[in-house]
């Protein structure tokens, strides 16, 4: 039995597309960073962080998105979404998995200072406007990634997940049409059958409001 901690919109959103991607069966357990179900004593059992994705696997509980990907793709090595060690594509393919939290982790900061906090008075518009220009900065860099088509010369892999789940959250923030390139390489990834059926299964975020957060001073 698979079973998957999931909030929508989450990083588990992830390893939901790779389990599609793989053609594994999962159950889903759905929470929201909102409304307490993270800080439960048997959710904090299984996630001491109380952070999603945790992934029950068959008994074995994992965290961390990026490590998710790579042990399900050693485990389940067909279709090959990932080169093996000493393979060519191999580096590029683990600095893909950890860059990507780079842009993770600035969306985080960008998400508690615009849409968690309880008095959107405490929220700094300088320090908005810091982590927005450093996520336009990962978001280049992340373009600087792309080889042809995808990460990989040699196609879709698990790091394409990995690394364009981040333009889902990015989007709040940056107008993606600065960057072109990742639009079209984007666009092209939303079209698999395992994103399709992974979004069918995301179920309805609760931490946007709107459709993009301008920068203060900049609403119109
Ligand atoms: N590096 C971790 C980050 C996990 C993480 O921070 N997940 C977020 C959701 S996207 C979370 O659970 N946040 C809980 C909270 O902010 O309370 C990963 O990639 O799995």
């Amino acid at each position: 039995m698979i079973r998957l901690h999931h909030v929508p919109l989450g990083r588990s959103f992830r390893v939901m597309w790779l389990m599609e991607e793989l053609g594994l069966e999962y159950e889903v357990a759905y929470y929201s960073i909102r409304d307490g179900s993270m800080r439960s004593p048997d959710f904090l059992a299984l996630s001491p962080a109380g952070r999603v994705p945790a992934l029950d696997y068959h008994g074995e509980t994992m965290v961390e998105s990026g490590a998710i990907l790579q042990i399900l793709c050693e485990r389940h090595p067909e279709p090959r979404l990932q080169p093996a060690p000493g393979e060519d594509g191999r580096a590029r393919y683990l600095e893909t998995l950890a860059y990507s939290e780079t842009i993770g982790c600035l969306v985080e900061n960008l998400n508690l200072n615009r849409v968690f906090l309880r008095n959107p008075e405490d929220a700094s518009p300088v320090v908005i406007k810091l982590l927005t220009a450093r996520l336009r900065g990962a978001l280049r860099g992340a373009e600087a990634l792309l080889s042809g088509d995808y990460v990989l010369p040699s196609g879709f892999s698990a790091a394409d997940i990995m690394l364009s789940y981040g333009f889902e959250l990015a989007r709040y923030y940056v107008r993606m049409e600065e960057f072109p390139t990742l639009m079209d390489y984007w666009e092209r990834l939303k079209a698999r059958p395992a994103y399709i059926a992974a979004k069918a299964r995301d179920g309805e975020q609760d931490l946007y409001d709107r459709d993009f957060y301008p920068l203060p001073g900049e609403e119109t």
